[in-house]
């Protein structure tokens, strides 16, 4: 059975959100004609408090996407975005919602982030997504969303090493940077994962 995953599609990470992913509107088209094509479709939300350590405004004298080491784990320090309760939070009034069976949040311990749909970066709790899907015989993953250059890829490499068949699916996913998409792919592709396009599941 496959499974699409809607990651992120969220207001603040569409134009005129706080950490808007360039052409991150040009996917939500794709993901709405996407859903019906699966047996289950799924969605992550980044679900923050207002006092999360991912954000550079909780770090005085750090600016917006600066590196620190935050608890051992490196920590790109993002704008105020994804804040639980606020529209920047809500899913895009466009995408298609009522497909959704199952809303998994993450990011919501203001000490760690969270950028898979699976795990927090340090692997130390789960969301409980793996064990979701596998007890919905899911076997094959296919990946949607925000941004491509993390929280699609690191979601997609958690994925892989659940045991799912995992498939990125190019046109329905934006990044933040450029030349991290390319490495992106590159290393889900090293790691056994596909590279595909919508039209070949339409
Ligand atoms: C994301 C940065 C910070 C994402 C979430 O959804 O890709 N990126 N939080
Ligand atoms: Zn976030």
């Amino acid at each position: 059975m496959r499974a699409l995953l809607l990651i992120d599609i969220q207001n603040d990470f569409l134009p005129g959100g706080s950490l808007a992913v360039p052409e991150g509107d040009a996917i939500i088209p794709v993901v709405n004609k996407l859903q019906d094509k699966f047996e289950l479709v799924v969605a992550t939300q980044d679900w923050h408090p207002i006092n999360h350590k991912s954000f550079a405004s909780q770090h005085e004298g750090k600016n917006v996407f600066e590196t620190i080491n935050l608890n051992g784990l490196e920590q790109v320090l993002w704008p105020d975005h994804c804040m639980q309760g606020t529209v920047g939070a809500e899913f895009s009034k466009e995408m298609e919602q009522n497909r959704v069976e199952a809303i998994f949040r993450k990011g919501t311990d203001p000490e760690i982030d969270s950028y898979s749909g699976f795990y927090d970066n340090g692997r130390l709790k789960t969301t409980g997504l793996a064990d979701y899907l596998r007890g919905k015989s899911i076997t094959e993953v296919y990946l949607a969303g925000l941004a491509a250059d993390f929280c699609v890829y690191f979601s997609a490499k958690d994925a892989l090493t659940e045991g799912f068949k995992v498939y990125y699916v190019e046109d329905a996913v934006r990044a933040i940077n450029a030349e991290g998409f390319e490495e992106a792919k590159a290393d889900l592709v090293q790691r056994g994962g596909q590279i595909i396009q919508s039209h070949t599941l339409l």
